[in-house]
């Protein structure tokens, strides 16, 4: 394994802080995306302390690959944080209803002082923030599309930037602040890896095979046995599972051995793509 590639060197967290810092000026709230498969892996602590000063929203994305009734405890331990939470499915349009009522209520404070001061309601400024794959892009699109978006040039403090104006309360900027992940504690790496959050020959794709059996075995035999169709003798090692899964699936070498490589990236891609099991990968101490 390449230890190596698993780590932003300090120059990379650095940069991508000092980036977000800059956005934040312009921005009254944030909006932090994190996989409801990996609601821990899947969310860089040292952006903690840079957003502490903003309201925050965090919205757990794909709620559609995991059963919802895992993510109490993960919304609770944010709450006391301080955060406000939405659990969503970024494809479904009345989840992102929901983050467009979750963002106006962090917005309220900031819209009161506009409204004390004399001035008509304002646009809130907002910021989506998160590590890749969460679903920023997805979100600034769905968020957009709800009305007629328009790209308006708007003079920021130091530069001009890019604001995407949703309606007359909600502005979006279009650029969204993008967080290297969590890579230094293994765990993490792991759980990153097998949602697709970084890319698995990172880690060596028999080590990740071997951690993704190792959880669902514990946590989701039954989904994984009638997946693909398997017995309780087909479960005596991984070898034996990879050579039942290959039979099923006819991933036969031309020896007409079990190609057992093959099955191992089946058994991994089908997991990632939520075709397995609906357990949340990260565990709360
Ligand atoms: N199932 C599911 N997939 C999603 C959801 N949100 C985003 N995705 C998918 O996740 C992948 C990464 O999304 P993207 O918006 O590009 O993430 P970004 O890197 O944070 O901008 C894409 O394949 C999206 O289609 C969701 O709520 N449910
Ligand atoms: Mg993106």
């Amino acid at each position: 394994m390449q230890q190596k590639s698993l780590h932003w060197y300090p120059g990379h967290m650095q940069k991508a802080m000092r980036q977000i810092e800059e956005k934040l000026k312009l921005i009254d709230i944030v909006v932090e995306v994190v996989d409801s498969r990996i609601p821990l892996s899947s969310k860089n602590p040292f952006l903690e302390n840079l957003t502490a000063s903003k309201k925050r929203l965090l919205v757990f994305s794909k709620k559609d690959l995991v059963d919802i009734n895992e993510l109490k405890p993960f919304e609770n331990y944010y709450k006391e944080k301080g955060y406000m939470t939405v659990i969503a499915d970024l494809n479904n349009p009345n989840d992102i209803n929901l983050i467009k009522k979750g963002i106006a209520k962090a917005g309220e404070e900031r819209q009161q002082k506009y409204i004390k001061r004399g001035m008509k309601p304002q646009a809130i400024r907002t910021l989506i923030l998160g590590i890749p794959n969460v679903g920023k892009s997805t979100l600034i699109n769905k968020l957009s599309r709800t009305t007629k978006a328009s790209v308006a040039n708007t003079p920021g403090h130091t530069r001009s930037q890019q604001w995407i104006k949703v309606d007359k309360t909600l502005e979006l900027l279009d650029t969204p602040g993008i967080l290297p992940p969590h890579y230094e504690d293994k765990k993490y790496a792991i759980n990153l890896a097998l949602t697709g959050a970084m890319k698995v020959e990172n880690l060596g794709v028999s080590e990740l095979f071997e951690e993704l059996m190792k959880v669902l075995l514990n946590r989701s035999k039954d989904n994984f046995m009638k997946r693909y169709d398997l017995t309780e003798e087909d479960l005596v090692d991984n070898t034996a599972i990879l050579r039942a899964v290959g039979k099923r699936r006819g991933l036969i070498v031309n020896g007409g051995e079990v190609d057992l490589d093959r099955a191992e990236l089946l058994i991994l891609k089908e997991y990632k793509e939520g075709m397995i099991s609906k357990i949340v990968l990260d565990e709360l101490c």
